[in-house]
């Protein structure tokens, strides 16, 4: 292990070395070198919360940075967050991280379909470094058992967290039915949108952007008087045209007939032509299909918050991870081309797509453009 001589105070700095150590270790797959640098930090003065927030934290989002970029793999993904995962229990073990309860309790749950466990996992972790008494529920909790949870611990408050849009749906559910019970709850985390958009939209007591945040908000959390018979239209109007509903059922028949499309397959869809099939036999068909079906997903996202940037933000990620891993990219105006063709009779569909694909064709250059497309 390397000392820690070097690093000595807390200044921006002094983190960023103990990030770049703690970085180091988890490159290395050395969880003692990791739960090490936490503990040095610790030693040096910094305080708990801060090694969680200024130092796991960035490391780990430097993590999906470095995966994206293509220049870790996914098994150093995985091994980096499950040593992250230890560093962050190891630090509710030691003594400097010992806090008495004294606000109550609040549960931390991931939206039912949500793995992105870790951000909430810090959460909950500092939400105990400031006197509150977490239940950390993990990823993936169906929204029935919260409620359930919620009934037998008279928790104060939900901390509600989402980091993949395509659960917002999900998310709107849960909210609203935490709500119906007259508990009151903060969501958070990646798939609200930076400034928390779709929080608001679907009605929640609060939003924050970190852990931090949250901890304010939850000070001032009071019960709420439960929600009487709320229905997701009633936040989000546009839904009257049934096209999210529509986008969602179709979902496997969208996907299939945008595979056959672009290979050239089945009944003629379109005018997308098979000459732009992504190239490499049939491990290049199957990552495409994966790459459809996320395409529908977000796109049913996008169509439940009536938010254009949603499907497009997700196109151009698209674009970044099979640039950065040298897959071409010049089949994708084609399926939007093929998704838009199948959506003739559904408006607001067709205009996201149609941003979707504008943004694409300039970004790709216009010599892209797809004669007759329906877009
Ligand atoms: C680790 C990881 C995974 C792990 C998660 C394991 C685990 N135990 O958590 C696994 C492998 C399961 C995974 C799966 C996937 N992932 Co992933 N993942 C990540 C990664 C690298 C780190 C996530 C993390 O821990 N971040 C660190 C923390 C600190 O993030 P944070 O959001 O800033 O958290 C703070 C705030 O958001 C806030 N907060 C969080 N929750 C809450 C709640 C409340 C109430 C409040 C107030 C605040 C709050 O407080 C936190 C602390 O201050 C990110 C990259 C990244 N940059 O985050 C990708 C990332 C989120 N994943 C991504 C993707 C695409 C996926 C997959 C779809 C991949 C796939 N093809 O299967 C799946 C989806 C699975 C699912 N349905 O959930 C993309 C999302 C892109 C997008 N369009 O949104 C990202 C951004 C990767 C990338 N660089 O592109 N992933």
């Amino acid at each position: 292990m390397k000392g820690s001589d070097e690093v000595t105070s807390t200044s921006p700095v002094a983190l960023a070395q103990w990030g770049d150590r703690l970085w180091g270790a988890l490159m290395d797959g050395d969880e003692f070198e990791a739960a090490g640098t936490a503990f040095a930090a610790l030693d040096a003065g910094v305080d708990p919360e801060t090694v969680l927030l200024e130092v796991i934290a960035p490391a780990q989002a430097k993590v999906g940075g470095e995966w994206a970029a293509n220049r870790i793999s996914v098994a150093a993904e995985h091994a980096a967050t499950a040593i992250n995962e230890r560093v962050i229990a190891a630090l509710a073990h030691h003594p400097a991280g010992q806090v008495e309860p004294s606000l109550g309790r609040v549960a931390v749950a991931c939206v039912d379909g949500e793995w992105h466990a870790l951000p909430a996992r810090l959460l909950a972790e500092v939400l105990r470094l400031r006197g509150w008494q977490p239940d950390f529920l993990g990823a993936h909790v169906p929204t029935p058992h919260l409620i359930a949870h919620l009934h037998q611990t008279n928790s104060r408050a939900v901390a509600l967290s989402s980091s993949i849009p395509t659960r917002l749906p999900a998310a709107h559910a849960a909210i609203t039915a935490c709500q119906a019970i007259g508990v009151p709850v903060i969501a958070g985390g990646s798939a609200f949108g930076p400034d928390g958009r779709y929080a608001r939209r679907f009605g929640a007591d609060g939003w924050a952007a970190d852990a931090r945040g949250a901890a304010d908000w939850l000070r001032g959390a009071t019960p709420r008087p439960a929600l009487a018979a709320h229905h997701p239209i009633d936040d989000l109007p546009h839904l009257a045209d049934q096209e999210y509903t529509f986008v969602t059922r179709n979902a496997p028949a969208l996907v299939r007939r945008t595979l056959q499309g672009l290979y050239g397959e089945g009944e003629p869809v379109g005018d997308a032509s098979a000459e732009r099939t992504p190239d490499g036999g049939e491990d290049a068909r199957q990552r495409a299909a994966e790459d459809i079906s996320t395409f529908v997903g977000f796109l049913g996202a996008a169509l439940y918050v009536d938010d254009d940037d949603l499907f497009s933000h997700h196109i151009r990620w698209t674009v970044d991870i099979l640039e950065a891993r040298a897959v071409p990219v010049t089949w994708l105006p084609g399926v939007l081309d093929l998704l838009a063709h199948q959506l003739n009779d559904f408006p607001r569909a067709r205009r996201v797509v149609a941003a979707a694909r504008r943004g694409l064709l300039d970004r790709l250059g216009s010599s892209l453009s797809t004669p007759g497309s329906q877009a």
